[in-house]
């Protein structure tokens, strides 16, 4: 009932997003450069928080905008964020996502993802599968060569450039091809479902990939730093997601890069 509900008000959320574009004088930057903020992410956002709020009263919240970034806790945390994407939203791309996971006690318990344009819904519970509207996935079981690479280059810090290309180049050339699609939550929705083999980014926010983490690891796969060692959900790291191949082979070859 709890996570029916939550399903609920993520479909609600995308509807908030699906049929239209940010005019320019909705638009802000942030700090850093291509890092844009809109009111759409600052409405959506606030409709979930209310939302969640009413769902579970004392559960705490660690989400983009907005400076809501408490500690995961005890308890209850909700990991939103309201538009995955943001860029891709601006110039009318369509791939774009509303993202919201939920942890207790610091481990995740459900996930969910929607696409509101594709109207794909992901969604996990801790210890029953991954969904795509409804239906099972499953990450790729077959290796890079057999499977599209997939990294985002979000511009945190250029000092990054040289070597998330070297990275994709070297995934270029071990796999069918590389893609950039400008939102993480989907990109990781698409390991879950087999459609990415791989899925590499040199640092993201725990609301880019809390929920995804979930759905990956429910549908089989691996999530962990691109290093191999565990994620964090409270504070930023990289991401290395794939199918178990996938995985142990980007792992080496990222070791043979460094
Ligand atoms: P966002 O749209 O929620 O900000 C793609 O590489 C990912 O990086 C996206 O999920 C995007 O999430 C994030 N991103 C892109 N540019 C960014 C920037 N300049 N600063 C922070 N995050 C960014
Ligand atoms: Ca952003
Ligand atoms: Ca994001
Ligand atoms: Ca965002």
């Amino acid at each position: 009932m709890l996570y029916e509900e939550i399903i609920k008000n993520v479909k609600l959320a995308g509807g908030m997003i699906n049929n239209t574009a940010a005019s320019e004088s909705e638009i802000y930057n942030k700090e850093g450069f291509s890092n844009f903020v809109t009111d759409y992410d600052k409405k959506v956002q606030d409709f979930l928080v209310r939302k969640m709020k009413e769902l579970l009263p004392d559960a705490a919240f660690l989400a983009e905008e907005n400076e809501i970034q408490q500690s995961l806790g005890k308890g209850d945390c909700f990991i939103i964020d309201p538009i995955d994407g943001t860029t891709n939203f601006i110039f009318d791309y369509k791939n774009s996502c509303i993202s919201l996971g939920l942890a207790k006690r610091g481990e995740m318990v459900f996930g969910v993802v929607y696409n509101p344009y594709t109207e794909e819904l992901y969604t996990a519970e801790k210890g029953h599968g991954a969904y795509r509207n409804g239906n099972r996935i499953h990450c790729s079981t077959k290796g890079l060569e057999e499977n599209i690479a997939a990294f985002g280059c979000a511009r945190y810090n250029s000092d990054d450039t040289d070597l998330i290309f070297d990275f994709a180049k070297c995934l270029y050339l071990h796999s069918l091809g590389v893609r950039n699609g400008g939102s993480s939550a989907i990109d990781l929705c698409r390991v879950a479902s087999g459609s990415n083999g791989i899925y590499v980014e040199l640092l993201l926010q725990p609301w880019d990939y809390a929920a995804a983490s979930l759905i990956i690891n429910e549908a089989g796969g691996k999530i962990t730093q691109i290093d191999g060692s565990k994620i964090f959900l409270d504070k930023p790291c990289s991401i290395l997601a794939g199918g178990s191949i996938c995985w142990e082979e980007s792992l080496e070859l990222w070791k043979s890069l460094i």
